[in-house]
C-alpha cells in the first residue's frame, strides 16, 4: 500500500516544466483545490447542514440562487484573495470583478470560475461542480479591470473543474493534456487516478436537451435527427444519449469515455446566443477537451478564439468527439 501522486506533488512536478516558474502559479492552484475540498463537503452534507434549496436571490442573469451557489462562491472568494497571487477574481455569481483587498499583495493572474455549476440539482441529490479558468493579468501587481478579463480562452494558462459526484475529483490542464484526482476522504488529499484522459475522435454517444428541439436551427436539427434514426438513418447505426443537466458531469463523461455535448444556439432568446457562458463555462471545458484531443466550436467558430464581449456573455456549445464535432461544424457550413 503507498499513498501515491497527491495533486500537491503533481502540481509542483508540472511546475518544473515551466523553465523560471516563481512558484506563485503553484500555490494558486493549491490554494484553490482547498475551496474544492471545502465546497465538496458541503454539497455533501446538503440537507443535514441545511444547505439545500434557494437563497432567496437572483444572479446577475436573472437566474434564482441557491444557498450552495452563495457557499460556494463565498468560500472561493475568501480562500483566494488573501493569496497575493491574483490580481482580480470573477464569478458566474457577481455583477462585476471582485477587487483583492487593500492590504494584500496585488498578483499576475486573474481566477474566473463558476463556482457551483449545475445547482439546480443540489436538491435532488445529482452531480455538480466548480469550474475555473486562470488567466495571466496584462499587467501584474495592480488592480484587475474589466477588460483584463476579456480574454480569448486560448490565453488560459489553466482550466479545469471539481465534480462533486460519487466522488470527488479534481480535473485540471495546464497545457501538458488533462489528468484526474480523486479526493481520498480519509487523508484529505487528491491522489492522481485518470493520467493523461483522451477523448477517442468517433462515439456513439451523445448529450442535449432535446426538449429544445424546436428552437435550434437546423444544422442542429439535422445532426440530432439523424443520430436519433439509428441503423435506419444516413448513420447506419445506434446512439446512446445522456443528459444529467450539469455540464461538469456531462463532459466529465465525455473525458472518460467519450461522447459529444451540445448547448447550441437557439431561436428563444435573441439577447442570449446559447445558454453557457463563454468565461467560466465554455472557455475552461473547450480547453480541457482540446487538451484531451477533442474539439469545441459554437457550429461556426472555434470556442477558444472568441474575443469575448462582456464577463457574462453567453456562446453556443458544441464540444468533444472531434470527428463528431467537425461533423456538425460542416452541417453549418452547408446552411448557411
Ligand atoms: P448554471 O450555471 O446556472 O448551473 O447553468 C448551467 C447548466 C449547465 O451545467 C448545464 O449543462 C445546463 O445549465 C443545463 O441546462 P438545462 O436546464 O436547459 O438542461
Ligand atoms: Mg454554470
Amino acid at each position: 500500500m503507498h499513498i501515491g501522486t497527491t495533486l500537491s506533488q503533481f502540481i509542483i512536478e508540472e511546475t518544473r516544466l515551466y523553465p523560471g516558474a516563481s512558484g506563485d502559479f503553484a500555490g494558486l492552484l493549491n490554494d484553490l483545490t482547498i475551496s474544492c475540498k471545502f465546497i465538496g463537503a458541503q454539497v455533501y452534507r446538503g440537507a443535514l447542514v441545511g444547505a439545500l434549496g434557494s437563497a432567496g436571490t437572483d444572479n446577475v442573469q436573472g437566474e434564482v440562487q441557491k444557498k450552495l451557489d452563495i457557499i460556494s462562491n463565498e468560500a472561493i472568494l475568501k480562500s483566494m484573495d488573501w493569496t497575493g497571487h491574483l490580481a482580480g477574481m470573477a464569478s458566474e455569481e457577481m455583477d462585476d470583478p471582485y477587487a483583492i483587498p487593500q492590504n494584500v499583495p496585488r498578483g499576475k493572474y486573474l481566477l474566473l470560475f463558476d463556482p457551483l455549476d449545475g445547482s439546480s440539482n443540489t436538491d435532488v441529490g445529482i452531480s455538480v461542480g466548480t469550474i475555473f479558468s486562470i488567466l495571466k493579468a496584462p499587467v501584474a501587481g495592480r488592480d484587475a479591470e474589466l477588460a483584463d478579463f476579456l480574454q480569448p480562452g486560448v490565453e488560459q494558462v489553466c482550466a479545469g473543474y471539481a465534480l462533486y459526484g460519487s466522488s470527488n475529483m479534481l480535473v485540471y490542464s495546464t497545457g501538458y493534456g488533462v489528468n484526474g484526482f480523486t479526493l481520498d476522504p480519509s487523508i484529505g488529499e487528491y491522489i492522481l487516478t485518470h493520467s493523461q484522459m483522451r477523448i477517442p475522435e468517433d462515439t456513439s454517444e451523445y448529450a442535449i436537451n432535446m426538449s429544445n428541439r424546436r428552437h435550434w436551427q437546423k444544422p442542429v436539427q439535422r445532426y440530432i435527427d439523424e443520430l436519433n434514426q439509428g441503423t435506419d438513418g444516413p448513420r447506419q447505426r445506434n446512439f446512446n444519449m445522456r443528459w444529467v443537466g450539469s455540464m461538469v458531469a456531462d463532459v466529465h463523461r465525455i473525458l472518460c469515455r467519450g461522447g459529444i455535448f451540445l448547448y447550441p444556439f437557439d431561436q428563444r432568446d435573441p439577447k442570449k446566443p446559447g445558454k453557457l457562458r463563454l468565461l467560466y463555462e465554455a472557455n475552461p471545458m473547450s480547453y480541457l477537451v482540446e487538451q484531451a484531443g477533442g474539439a469545441a466550436s459554437t457550429g461556426t467558430t472555434r470556442i477558444l478564439d472568441i474575443a469575448p464581449q462582456g464577463l457574462h456573455a453567453r456562446v453556443p456549445v458544441i464540444l468533444g468527439a472531434k470527428n463528431e464535432v467537425e461533423r456538425v461544424v460542416a452541417y453549418h457550413r452547408d446552411s448557411f
